[in-house]
């Protein structure tokens, strides 16, 4: 099964959306396989956001990304990365639908509040990256009721 990294970024936290943006990956059906709140650090978030580092707005986007504690989270599930990137909406939240996490609860793009791998072998590094000890590998109840 496909494994997707998703974080609540500190606005997220700030703004008391952790258990909406949880809520919402379990009802979907997807499995949580890790998730941690954690402030690793600029040296960390630069790593992460390493393919942005000549962006004009990547001091600003560090900035923003260390100002406070994350909710980093693996979720496991069929095709877990692109519809994890559904269930977020476009980068620009004036872009996201409505019914999509930054199109139901942000404004700017420099306060959208989750990130989500865009692609599966993005996915592994960030996953490596944030989770170097690994994830918890269990079997749900839910299984045969979300997939046939
Ligand atoms: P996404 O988070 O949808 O994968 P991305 O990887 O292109 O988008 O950019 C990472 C983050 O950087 C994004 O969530 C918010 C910030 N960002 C992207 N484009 C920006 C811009 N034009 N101005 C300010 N911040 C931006
Ligand atoms: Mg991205």
């Amino acid at each position: 099964m496909e494994q997707t990294y998703i974080m609540i970024k500190p606005d997220g936290v700030q703004r008391g959306l952790v258990g909406e943006i949880i809520k919402r990956f379990e009802q979907k059906g997807y499995k949580l396989v890790a998730m941690k709140l954690t402030s690793p650090g600029e040296e960390h978030m630069k790593k992460h956001y390493a393919d942005l580092s000549s962006k004009g707005f990547f001091a600003g986007l560090i900035a923003y990304m260390t100002s406070g504690p994350v909710v980093a989270m693996v979720w496991e599930g069929k095709n877990a990365v692109a519809e994890g990137r559904k269930m977020l909406g476009a980068t620009m939240p004036s872009e996201s639908a409505m019914g999509t996490i930054r199109g139901d609860y942000c404004i700017e793009v420099g306060r959208n509040i989750c990130h989500g791998s865009d692609a599966v072998e993005s996915a592994k590094k960030e996953i490596a990256l944030w989770f170097p000890e690994g994830v918890t590998s269990w079997s749900s109840c839910e299984s045969s009721w979300v997939y046939e």
